[in-house]
Order: structure tokens, then C-alpha cells, then sequence
């Protein structure tokens, strides 16, 4: 009986294949970013980023006084690191260039002979440990020098970072093959501008942030496009853009438009344009600013408009879609007159609407963030549904806590949940996702936080010279799922939850 074998042959095909396991070819990684983890400032021919200037500049905006001075001095620990992602079995690590130590100058009249040796190293010894390098060419840190000149609110800056891109391709894209343009947006322009809590540290709420979203739109797009012309064919990547996504959900069923508005503005800016069918800022965010400007007596909206042919340059620039994923809120329509609190990541109150939490969310011990693992879940279908059936790559997702502990059981808790609901999102949802990767490899710099926020797998002692990386508990679980290529891992971290 032939078929009976073959049936129950397939059956248990499916029931590895399926439920726990993750599809073939599913890419498990860790991420950093040069500013939160390399130190060495201002080694050799390096110049000042935006962030080495804002911590020296202002240390009460960062808690402790804390800089990115040594961090966890990966310029010198580089091998240290690699050595790690090789203990965890990663299929990638995703770094960040920094600009600053590559091209001084900011410009590619010069190009850094140190910094060049530094990343071919890096991405060398990845590779031979079959590690795939998945580069980001901006995590943050801008050239100061071009910050003197406007910085993301010079529209020059589209050229900029382009002209910069091409130096990276040209030197690393023969091994490089999976690139993310501009890492998160929202936070360089929304929160920078908004608050002035991320460098550069001006505040310009509703007027800087929307400047820099335009340009961060075009400066990804020119880069895109260079790599479309002059490197595809011979190299043959993958480039896109990473946003940082919060699940907006509604409060009451009553509040689903005032959620989708709030989805169209916290994922909507840094997707509509490139991810959507029309192209531009997603429509009903360009009415509400352009009404809102109107009310103000402004001639024109505070959100600079595309035009035709910015929208076909920016329209359609990306081979997958990068996606960070950390925590959610609730969403309701403000009442009128109601006091709308500082939210960084709008332009003030352009969409009158109160954000909030459930309370069955668990609290990670860091005040905004709220563990909501269905979330991500929503969130893939949403992206799906939206901008049509993309590859995603999660780039980021990850647990905060203040202490130290190597026990560290909410996090480890944080991955195996968010992971299921990445499962579901695969199997039952039909959402092409790529991959995934922890942030972060190990502690480091949390911008603002300091070294009091930990997200690593690996803990470092900030206080010994040698900045020691010592493994969590997460690291051992997290390990244990990439070698198991799926969920049923024996683990008694996982047992004894
Ligand atoms: C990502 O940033 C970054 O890519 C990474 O560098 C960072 O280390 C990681 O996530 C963890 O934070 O003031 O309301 O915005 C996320 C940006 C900035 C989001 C701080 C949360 C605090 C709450 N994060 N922000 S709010």
C-alpha cells in the first residue's frame, strides 16, 4: 500500500517541518551598531559623528554622562565578538558602518585607510566562519561636519549619503550582499527633531522632523538606485530600509480609525513611499498636516510635499523589507481640548490622538517598554496587507531590562513568544519572512539610557578594561533554537519557566 506510506511519510514531513520548526533557509541572526559598540572615537583619521559631539556636548541628555568613548571597544574586540556569533551559530550578523571612520571628511574625496582595513577585516573573518555579514551603511551617527552644514535638513543630504553608499558598495559588495540603507528614520528625525533627546539635539517639533523624513526618503532612494546601476548586476544584493515599528492597536472598537491613523504615521511615513502601489506620504497624514498648517496661517504644509518625479525615484527602491520590532501601545482619539503629551515620534499633536498601554502587558524594568508578542504578529500582517506580499526581514527585536542578571528568564521568555508568533505569522498568516535577529549581540551603548538599558544576550563589564563579554542565559537558549532550527529545544531555561 504505497499511498499509506506515502501519506503518513508526508505527514511526518509536515510535523517537522511545520508547527515548531522554522522554514528551510530561515536566517537567525544578532545585531549591533558602530556608535553603541566600537569606542575608539577618535583613533587614527576618524572625525567626529553627530553622536560623538552630542555626548560630549550635552551629558545630561545621556544617563550617567555616559559616551560611546570605548563602549564595548569593538574596534579592538572585533575578533571577540565574531567568536561569539560563532558560539550562538548565526547564520548573520547585521553591524553598522560608521561614516565618520570610513570617510572622514564625510565626502569620498578621502577614504580612510584604517577604516577600510577595519570593516574588511570584520567582514573577512565573518565569512570564514560562515557568518553573513548584513551591513547597515547609517545606524545614527552623521559626519558633525556635515551636520554644520543642516545636516538631514539639507536637502543635499539625499546626495550625500549616496555618494557615501557607492564608497561602501564599491569596497565591501563583493561580500556583502544582504544591505539596509538608513536604519530607523523615525528615531533620527522624529524623536531627534521632535525632543531632541537623539543627536543632533535641536528641537524643531512638527517643522525638523517632517524636513528629514522628505530627505531620508530620497537619500535612501538615491543610494538604492545607485546600487541598482552600477553594482546589482555584478553583485547581486539585496538593499532596503529598516523602520522601527510599534503595534498601534485600537483601545475600543471605537478607536480603529484613530489607530490607523496613528499606524499611517508611525510605519506609513518610511513605507507609503517606497513600499506602496501610488507612491508619496501616506494620504491622510498629508491632509491632516497640510489642514493643521492651513489652521496656523502657514501659506503651505509643514510637511514638504514630493514632487511627480520624487515620487518615481523614491517609489518601488527595495528588494525586501527591514523591520524592528519592540513593543506596542494602545491608540485613542484625543478629545478636543484634551492635553496631548509630548509623544516623540509624532510632529506634536499633528494627529491628535492619546497612546496608552494595557494592562495585561507585562512591563520589561524599563519605563516604556511593554511586552506585547502578538504584536509582531499583527504587526507582519498589517505590512502585508498594506504594501502587498514583500519579503520582511526583522532586523531587530529584542528585550530591555536595567540589571545585570545572567538569569536573565524575561527575556529569554520575550524571544520563545515572540518567535511562536512569527511561527503563526509564517505558517498560518502566509507572511514571507526572511529572517530574524536579536538586538543585541551583547550590552552596549543605549543612546540616551546609557549602559543602565541592557539588551544583550551577552553581558559586559563596562568597568573592566577588557570590557568582558560573559553569555546569559538567553544566549544559551538562543543558541539552542538556531541549532534546532525551530522551537523544541531542550533547554531547561525553557523548562523551568
Ligand atoms: C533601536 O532603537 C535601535 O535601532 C537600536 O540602536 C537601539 O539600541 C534599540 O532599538 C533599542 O532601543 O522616547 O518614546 O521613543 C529604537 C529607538 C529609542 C525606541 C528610545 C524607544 C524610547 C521610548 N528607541 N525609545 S521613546
Amino acid at each position: 500500500m504505497w499511498w499509506l506510506k506515502a501519506a503518513v511519510i508526508s505527514l511526518s514531513v509536515c510535523a517537522v517541518l511545520g508547527g515548531r520548526h522554522f522554514p528551510p533557509g530561515f536566517m537567525f541572526g544578532a545585531a549591533s551598531a558602530a556608535y553603541q559598540v566600537e569606542g575608539a572615537w577618535n583613533i587614527s583619521d576618524k572625525s567626529l559623528s553627530i553622536w560623538d559631539y552630542f555626548a560630549h556636548t550635552y551629558p545630561e541628555k545621556i544617563v550617567g554622562n555616559a559616551t560611546g568613548d570605548v563602549a564595548c571597544d569593538s574596534y579592538n574586540k572585533w575578533k571577540t565578538d565574531i567568536e561569539i556569533a560563532s558560539e550562538l551559530g548565526l547564520h548573520f550578523y547585521r553591524f553598522s558602518i560608521s561614516w565618520t571612520r570610513l570617510m572622514p571628511t564625510g565626502f569620498p574625496n578621502y577614504i580612510s585607510e584604517d577604516g577600510k582595513r577595519y570593516y574588511n577585516d570584520l567582514i573577512n573573518l565573518l565569512l570564514e566562519k560562515r557568518i553573513q555579514p548584513v551591513v547597515t551603511i547609517y545606524h545614527f551617527d552623521l559626519p558633525q561636519s556635515l551636520q554644520d552644514l543642516g545636516g538631514w535638513t539639507n536637502p543635499l543630504v539625499a546626495d550625500w549619503f549616496a555618494n557615501y553608499a557607492r564608497v561602501v558598495f564599491s569596497l565591501f559588495g563583493d561580500r556583502v550582499k544582504i544591505w539596509i540603507t538608513l536604519n530607523e528614520p523615525i528615531t533620527f528625525c522624529d524623536i531627534a527633531y521632535n525632543v531632541g533627546t537623539q543627536a543632533p539635539g535641536y528641537i524643531s517639533p512638527g517643522v525638523g522632523n517632517y524636513i528629514c523624513n522628505k530627505n531620508t526618503m530620497l537619500a535612501h532612494a538615491k543610494a538604492y538606485r545607485v546600487y541598482d546601476k552600477e553594482f546589482r548586476s555584478k553583485q547581486k544584493g539585496k538593499v532596503s530600509i529598516t523602520n522601527e515599528i510599534f503595534w498601534l492597536e485600537a483601545d475600543t472598537e471605537r478607536d480603529e480609525e484613530a489607530a490607523e491613523k496613528a499606524r499611517q504615521l508611525m510605519a506609513g511615513m518610511y513605507c507609503h513611499p517606497i513600499f506602496s502601489k501610488q507612491g508619496g506620504w501616506p494620504p491622510v497624514i498629508e491632509r491632516i498636516i497640510a489642514e493643521k498648517s492651513k489652521q496656523e496661517g502657514l501659506p503651505y504644509s509643514r510637511l514638504p510635499t514630493f514632487t511627480e518625479e520624487e515620487i518615481e525615484l523614491v517609489k518601488g527602491t527595495y528588494d525586501f523589507m527591514g523591520f524592528n520590532y519592540y513593543t506596542a501601545r494602545t491608540v485613542r482619539e484625543a478629545k478636543p481640548g484634551e492635553e496631548i503629551g509630548p509623544w516623540p515620534f509624532t510632529g506634536a499633536s499633528d494627529i491628535d490622538i492619546i497612546l496608552g498601554e494595557r494592562r495585561d502587558w507585562k512591563q520589561a524594568d524599563v519605563w516604556w517598554f511593554y511586552i506585547y508578542p502578538e504584536g509582531i504578529r499583527k504587526q507582519l500582517a498589517w505590512l502585508k496587507e498594506e504594501y502587498g506580499d514583500i519579503e520582511i526581514l526583522i532586523t531587530e527585536n529584542g528585550c530591555a531590562s536595567s540589571s545585570p542578571y545572567q538569569y536573565d528568564e524575561v527575556r529569554v521568555e520575550y524571544y520563545k513568544d515572540h518567535l511562536e508568533q512569527i511561527l503563526l505569522s509564517i505558517n498560518e498568516d502566509r507572511v514571507r519572512v526572511m529572517g530574524y535577529s536579536v538586538w543585541a549581540l551583547m550590552d552596549n551603548f543605549e543612546w540616551n539610557d546609557g549602559y543602565s538599558v541592557k539588551f544583550g544576550m551577552y553581558d559586559v563589564d563596562f568597568r573592566d578594561p577588557n570590557r568582558t563579554r560573559t553569555p546569559r542565559a538567553s544566549a544559551e537558549y538562543y543558541a539552542s533554537v538556531v541549532k534546532s532550527h525551530s522551537l523544541d529545544v531542550n533547554n531547561k531555561i525553557i523548562d523551568e519557566l
